[in-house]
């Protein structure tokens, strides 16, 4: 078998966010060096630089959206972006960015997995669970709001980003680490049944438990799409990101979380999001991040 081809696609955006940031996120992870610790895993890795869109204009929301217009240009660049790279046989990595940019990249590989007759399953990693429209957000922000666009409650320019609506399922998505969820988004997930591994889940039964539940009934169809959104992590261990929500995984789970994934040699698409530099202390969330990711394609698992 050949070297894994990984393509590095850096979002330079938090058009989507609430802080101001999370533009610096693909610079500071490469800054920390994630293309040098994949080659050193003997991945063929190619980092194709960033993908450009408008400047953030900083404005209150209309019609419950902030931004809406800017959100989708730089989603329809980060859904080209990526499908290219599925399409070309390569392993995108979209380095965010917010993480209303997961709509992009999904849109691209629910495409993909419709066209090569393959099963989409999505990791979502993330304190939040990403689920408000604009009728019940309490921000306006979209990267609140990807995984309802996914699943079709959206506005027309996101949810049909890629041709036709919805792009995917909410029984595609399998939600890890949750812990901060809106009042009228509860109800949401809960009627559309996404799969939510909560703290609460994790505390009782542990990581190990948790994540055999979020990996059940894959095979070797299944491509498997993680969207990691670093503040998913304790912010004890990694305060660089907008919404710090005490509570997360700490070190040694986040591991297992990511070892786990190795470990079903599925995963076949990644984001990293979320990350902002400006809320970061030399680099350390940048440089977990990495570590994680380095676990995330196999680094800690001695038996292969
Ligand atoms: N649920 C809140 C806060 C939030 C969601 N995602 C992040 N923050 N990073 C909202 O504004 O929708
Ligand atoms: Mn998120
Ligand atoms: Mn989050």
């Amino acid at each position: 078998m050949g070297k894994q081809a990984v393509s590095l696609i850096g979002v330079p955006t938090d058009i989507g966010a609430g802080h101001r940031g999370a533009s610096m996120g693909p610079e500071a992870l490469r800054v920390a060096n994630l293309m040098g610790r994949l080659e050193a895993r003997g991945l063929d890795v190619i980092d194709r630089g960033n993908l450009q869109g408008p400047v953030n204009p900083w404005q209150p929301p209309q019609d419950g959206y902030r931004h809406l217009p800017g959100v989708v240009a730089w989603n329809r660049a980060v859904y080209t972006a990526i499908y290219t790279e599925l399409t070309a046989g390569r392993l995108p990595v979209m380095l965010g960015g917010d993480h209303c940019l997961a709509i992009g990249s999904i849109t691209a590989v629910a495409r993909h997995c419709r066209e090569q007759g393959k099963q989409l399953r999505v990791l979502w990693l993330d304190a939040h669970a990403d689920f408000n429209t604009a009728q019940i957000t309490p921000s306006g922000n979209i990267h609140g709001m990807p995984v309802a666009c996914l699943c079709g409650m959206g506005p027309e320019e996101l949810t049909k980003l890629g041709g036709s609506a919805p792009a995917t399922a909410p029984e595609v998505f399998r939600q890890i680490g949750i812990r901060s969820v809106d009042e009228g988004e509860k109800r949401l997930v809960r009627e559309a049944k996404v799969g939510i591994y909560d703290m609460r889940h994790i505390d009782e039964v542990g990581m190990k438990r948790a994540m055999e539940e979020a990996l059940a009934d894959m095979d070797d169809n299944t491509h498997l799409h993680v969207s990691f959104d670093v503040d998913f992590l304790d912010p004890a261990i990694a305060p660089g990101v907008g919404t710090t929500v005490r509570g997360g995984p700490n070190y040694r789970e986040a591991q297992l979380c990511m070892e786990m994934i190795a470990d079903t040699g599925r995963m076949a698409s990644l984001d990293i999001v979320e990350l902002n530099p400006a809320f970061d202390k030399r680099n350390q969330t940048a440089r977990l991040a990495v570590d994680l990711v380095e676990s995330l394609f196999g680094k800690s698992t001695l038996m292969r």
